[in-house]
């Protein structure tokens, strides 16, 4: 009941930006198992699934926050605002490979989202990885229409990791095996 599994991907700005390696050490050196890993290039549809239609209000949410932090004007709509962010995000998601993995650890849909940080790497806190790797908004990449580049995926909550395990990875594609710290960072 306390192990969990959840999904992480390096999204293209990490694989572009040659710190594939870094981002992984970060989750293996927390004690946190690889038990499933990969590179691919995402279609078009693949990533529609990943980031569905529903999402828009909720990037038109981060975006009108930003914007009010910054005092910035805008005559679009939430939705409005959202579907640009989405648009973006999907050309983002596809524009080069990314490397997808499964985590297994005690809390882990937790533990990693809060080693990844929150959403907008300006606020992201020092230590986080959006916050060392990262100083954009969202909100400033709504503008520039570059896609969230934020670096890195994580599963939100215990039941979007199983969603998106299953839609990442084939059950043949996930392993069990001990680590050799195991019994330190997990159990015996
Ligand atoms: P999360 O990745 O922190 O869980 P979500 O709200 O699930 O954040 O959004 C998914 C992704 O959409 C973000 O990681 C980011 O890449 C992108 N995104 C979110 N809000 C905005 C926005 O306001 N503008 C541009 N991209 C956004
Ligand atoms: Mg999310």
């Amino acid at each position: 009941m306390t192990i969990e599994r959840s999904l992480v991907v390096i999204k293209p700005d990490g694989v572009q930006r040659g710190i594939i390696g870094e981002l992984i050490s970060r989750f293996e050196k927390r004690g946190l198992k690889i038990v499933g890993m990969k590179m691919l290039w995402v279609s078009r549809d693949f990533a529609e699934k990943h980031y569905p239609a529903n999402m828009i209000p909720i990037l038109g949410g981060k975006s009108l926050d930003n914007f009010k932090e910054f005092g910035i004007e805008t005559d679009k709509t939430r939705e409005e605002l959202g579907e640009s962010a989405r648009e973006d995000l999907l050309k983002f998601t596809t524009e080069s490979p990314v490397v997808a993995m499964v985590f297994e650890g005690v809390h882990a849909v937790k533990a990693i989202r809060k080693m990844v940080g929150p959403t907008s790497p300006h606020v992201a806190p020092a230590g986080t990885i959006r916050g060392d790797y990262a100083h954009l908004s969202m909100g400033h990449c709504t503008i520039e229409g570059m896609g969230g580049r934020n670096l890195i995926h994580a599963s939100g909550n215990k039941e979007e990791a199983e969603k998106e395990i299953a839609l990442w990875f084939s059950v043949d594609e996930l392993f069990n095996y001990k680590r050799a710290d195991e019994k330190h960072v997990i159990k015996e």
